[in-house]
């Protein structure tokens, strides 16, 4: 049982013993029954203090457990409270570090609760699809008050204890050892013979609920129209305002049942752990010694250069942006700090952290000034003769152990790390546009990098707040080469019958942020028509739809020309159905002798995903991605894909993978078979009734 019980004088302190976080798993369940009833059963002891030991009170449920039997075999967790809340001696929580969902609810369950300040404290079930499933909804309003619980609930979001500390949720906060004050707190207790309070008795006055909830549930609704979790939140919260305790607990009770079991939730969990996951390397200890990051170094100043400088300056890491002429560097220095006063006029930055900001990002027109830097990235022309020239240079200025970076998103890493006489420092780190907001950082592992440069660039990762996902090294990596199948399909479709606006609202009801042609009018259609025509002389035997070319022909390069996929007004980003385009791919259909037919939105959304499916597959196989999760972070923090699907890998599962299969075989019949594939791994796993996570 993973709690422990030891004795101090008169009270009993039942220590859980769970890590990382003593999430509130079937062991350590048992074990806090054991431990109330062994102090019950003792007339010695006269209270008890519940803590956890190492780095939290208590995260919560025991993830891991969800939809598994483990998770609701007795004594679950609403069980244990009321143990607790039954309790004839004292029991007082001892909270520090962290307090979340479940843990929180145990400590509310409890009749008596003592703090660390900078205690987190959240009932975060909301961001995993669920709601506080163990009182919370019912305990919270009642010790905080109506409106602040709703708003922890409906948001997940994390408050420190001492925004707290005058609402009946804590009874004493203390700025260190927490157990040696709750044990003070315990005896004072039983020498004052306190009554023992249980939240379920406070009676909640609140005049103005009807209207309340009526407001909160329409503010929900709009924000979390994919989600069924935040307007249960609202119902249960409601029902411990109009309902007596039991019936409240039902109303939430039941809503946890549902939600729990719905893929969405399943999504939300698969996300979490995915996150997490990613930044495990096999072949790489979590001891692996890592070099100090003190100073970067950013190569080209353009927008990637200078979103790529923020992140270094907001984690508070001096960094030197390097042009070669100094319009450009000018340029590139004066968006940046537009960038942080726009942050500023929001409120999102103080004047201080602005100054401190600002002042961390110097720009340079000269190699030699960067050289002591401890990582440089390079940002430039998408050319490997450019990157050449640049990685010759690195090679001659850097310091030895400095880490030499490079930002490309579709070039072989490995030859990148041949230009220079230190292969095993150079590694791939491709930021997503705009660089200092987009989650995702792919870290390109070349064939010769070192083990602490991959490591140290996973743990900067973290520090500038990314996302890092593995890659190997092949032609877009894991996120560019995927969405290269997902493009082609696109182009087809308009070859077929749809047009841009019909493929983007069908993509976008399907949950992703921005269909492919909206998309590609803000990155710039110019980029792939320069990556396809790289791709016609390498890969001449790739059919591509040309529509895309005949639109850079016309020099419709999306937003930054006014036009593209979409007409556009000056100063306005909304996107307008071209004629103009809509025309030239009808005629184009006709040049190509196809009958345009009307085309489902679910055959447009399937084939789009499905082609991101199979090239996943493909690149799992090949051990491009090391896990199926990573690829669906890849596509959850970098390409917008709904969270609540949990990425393409995970969503092809919910499919079921014999379905994705027959929709392939399907799209194969009708036109340019050979996209349609299956990936061997893909066949193989639907044979044997598997699945990619
Ligand atoms: C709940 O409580 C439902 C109840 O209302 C009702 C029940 C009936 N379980 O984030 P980190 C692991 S739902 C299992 O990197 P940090 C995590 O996977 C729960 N495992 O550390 C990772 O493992 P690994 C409501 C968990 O210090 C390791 O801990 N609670 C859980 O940056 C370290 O995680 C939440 O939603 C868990 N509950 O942050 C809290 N939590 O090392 C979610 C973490 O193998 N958790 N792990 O990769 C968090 O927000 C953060 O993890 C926390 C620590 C703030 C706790």
């Amino acid at each position: 049982m993973t709690a422990e019980y030891q004795v101090h004088g008169q009270t009993a302190v039942i220590t859980l013993q769970n890590p990382p976080v003593n999430g509130l798993g079937f062991s350590t369940r048992q074990g806090i029954v054991a431990g109330v009833t062994r102090a019950l059963d003792d007339d010695a002891i006269k209270a008890i203090v519940i803590t956890g030991a190492g780095k939290a009170f208590s995260g919560g449920a025991d993830i891991r457990e969800f939809n598994k039997p483990a998770a609701t075999a007795a004594p679950n967790l609403l069980n244990v409270i009321a143990v607790l809340e039954a309790s004839s001696k004292p029991i007082v929580a001892a909270m520090h570090s962290v307090a979340m969902g479940g843990g929180l609810e145990l400590a509310m369950g409890c009749h008596f609760r003592v703090v660390q300040s900078g205690t987190q404290i959240a009932l975060p079930e909301v961001k995993l699809g669920i709601l506080p499933g163990a009182g919370g909804t019912q305990r919270l309003p009642r010790l905080i008050g109506v409106e602040p619980a709703l708003n922890m609930i409906v948001s997940g979001s994390t408050v420190p204890a001492e925004k707290l500390a005058k609402t009946a949720l804590f009874d004493e906060i203390v700025e260190t050892d927490v157990v040696k004050a709750a044990l003070a707190f315990a005896e004072r207790a039983v020498a004052s013979n306190l009554p023992l309070k249980k939240a379920r008795d406070i009676k909640i006055k609140f005049a103005t609920a009807e209207g309340f909830f009526q407001f909160a549930r329409n503010m929900v609704a709009a924000a979390a129209k994919n989600y069924p979790a935040p307007l249960k939140c609202v119902d249960a919260v409601e029902a411990s305002v109009t309902k007596p305790f039991d019936e409240g607990m039902r109303i939430e009770r039941e809503a946890f049942t549902y939600l729990v079991q719905t893929t969405e939730s399943k999504a939300l969990r698969h996300a979490f752990f995915g996150e997490r996951a990613a930044s495990k390397i096999p072949d790489i200890p979590e001891d692996t010694p890592t070099r100090p990051i003190r100073s970067a170094a950013v190569i080209g100043a353009g927008t990637m250069g200078g979103g790529i400088a923020m992140n270094f300056a907001n984690a508070g890491i001096p960094v030197t942006v390097l042009e070669m002429k100094s319009e450009a560097l000018e340029k590139g220095l004066a968006v940046v700090r537009k960038n942080y006063e726009n942050s500023m006029k929001k409120g999102k930055l103080t004047p201080e952290k602005f100054a401190e900001r600002v002042g961390l990002i110097k720009g340079s027109l000269a190699y030699q000034d960067i050289r002591d830097a401890d990582i440089v990235i390079e940002a430039v022309f998408e050319d490997l003769a450019v990157k050449e020239q640049v990685f010759k240079q690195l090679d001659e200025v850097m310091r030895s152990g400095a880490i030499l970076a490079s930002n490309t998103s579709t070039l072989d890493v490995d030859k990148i790390a041949a230009f220079t006489r230190r292969p095993e420092d150079v590694i791939g780190t491709h930021f997503f546009s705009p660089a200092n907001v987009m989650k995702l950082l792919e870290v390109v592992r070349g064939k010769k990098t070192g083990k602490d440069v991959l490591a140290t660039v996973m743990q900067l990762s973290k520090k500038i707040k990314k996302t890092g996902v593995v890659s190997g090294v092949c032609d877009g990596f894991i996120g560019n080469r995927m969405i290269e199948q997902y493009s082609r399909q696109a182009g087809f479709l308009l070859e077929e019958g749809a047009l841009p606006q019909q493929v983007d609202k069908a993509v976008e009801r399907f949950g992703f942020a921005m269909g492919p042609f909206r998309m590609g009018d803000l990155a710039g259609n110019d980029v792939g028509w320069y990556i396809r025509k790289r791709r016609y002389v390498e890969k001449p035997n790739i059919v591509y739809s040309k529509t895309a070319d005949l639109l850079c022909e016309l020099g419709r390069f999306g937003q930054k020309t006014g036009a593209g996929w979409y007409d556009y007004k000056p100063g306005d980003r909304t996107a307008y159905p071209s004629e103009v385009v809509n025309e030239m791919i009808i005629a184009h259909s006709k040049t190509l002798g196809v009958t345009r037919r009307k085309i489902s939105d679910d055959e447009i959304v399937e084939r789009l995903v499905f082609a991101l499916v199979n090239e996943g597959a493909h690149i799992l196989e090949e051990g491009i991605a090391l896990r199926a999760s990573d690829i669906d972070m890849v596509y959850l923090t970098g390409y917008g894909f709904p969270i609540y699907r949990g990425g393409p890998m995970f969503y092809a599962d919910t499919v079921g993978l014999p379905n994705v299969i027959l929709a392939m075989h399907r799209y194969a019949r009708q036109r340019h078979g050979d996209a349609w594939k299956p990936a061997p791994l893909l066949e193989k796993l639907a044979a044997e009734g598997k699945t990619f996570n």
